[in-house]
């Protein structure tokens, strides 16, 4: 494993991470959280303004940033942490990083018209993300002829790409995207094989927090997937990822902390 290894703390920013109303509160709150999150060991918080769900519905430009940027501006104010976007629209890369953020996560690998060019002007490291289809239809029969390989071959080609627009090479992330466009084996077989991507020359990032390959495999809700959930951070870490994106920060560094100590002993 590395001993650089870092914990993303999810901050969901869509209407339904709220039970609140309005726009004051949700502010609060999610200031709140990414305070807790970095009190509890998180160094990246990862703001999210759509939500990519199996059937979640499209957001426009206007509401994303509506949702996004005061966000970002709040968390700047108090903190230094490094702050990444979850986002794919190129206008959004744009005014996230203005008002504060230094990472560019995005699960659609910069393919929306313009985004290349935006994140590459911006200047900033980008998450490249592997995902089947759209998160609309994505789970409805994915389908691979060597998963391993055409997820490693897809991200080593977007990352040539980015290189090709001027993103330096120690700018650019990789992630197999658990969960997008993926059976519970397409998963499984991911997490068992995550060694090809680390050996590879770009830092990886890996999204496994409360995913439904642990309904599928533990038969348990969203609220239950805890223990699953840092088994397979765990094994990404043995595995030598760089970030771990989760939304249980505390745990999953403390999960962590333990992989670092068996790893430093002789
Ligand atoms: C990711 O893997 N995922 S949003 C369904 C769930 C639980 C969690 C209940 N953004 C990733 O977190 N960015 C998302 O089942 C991401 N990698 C990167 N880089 C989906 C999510 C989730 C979905």
């Amino acid at each position: 494993m590395r001993d650089d290894i870092q914990v993303m703390g999810i901050l969901n920013v869509t209407p339904d991470s709220f039970f609140d109303g309005g726009k004051h509160d949700i502010l609060q709150t999610a200031l709140q959280h990414a305070q807790s999150m970095q009190s509890a060991g998180a160094t990246i918080i990862d703001v999210g303004g759509e939500s990519t769900r199996p059937g979640a519905v499209a957001v426009s430009v206007e509401e994303e940033l509506a949702r996004v940027i005061p966000v970002i501006k709040a968390i700047r104010q108090k903190s230094d942490i490094a702050i990444s976007i979850d986002t794919s629209k190129p206008e959004v890369m744009s005014e996230a990083v203005a008002a504060g953020a230094s990472i560019i996560n995005d699960v659609r690998a910069l393919l929306e018209v313009g985004a290349l060019e935006i994140a590459a002007k911006l200047s900033v490291p980008v998450c490249l993300m592997h995902m089947q289809g759209a998160p609309q239809t994505m789970q409805q029969a994915p389908a691979y002829r060597n998963i391993v390989q055409e997820v490693y071959d897809f991200l080593m080609q977007r990352a040539a790409e980015c290189q090709q627009h001027g993103i330096p090479a120690d700018y650019i992330w990789i992630d197999p995207g658990f969960g997008f466009g993926k059976t519970v084996e397409h998963n499984l077989q991911l997490v068992k094989h995550l060694s090809r991507f680390t050996e590879s020359a770009y830092p990886v990032l890996v999204g496994l927090s409360r995913k439904s390959m642990l309904r599928e495999i533990l038969n348990v809700d969203v609220d239950e997937r805890l223990a699953g959930s840092l088994a397979l951070a765990t094994m990404a870490a043995l595995s030598g990822v760089k970030v771990i994106r989760v939304h249980d920060v505390k745990e999953t560094v403390d999960a962590v902390q333990v992989c670092k100590a068996v790893s430093a002993v002789q």
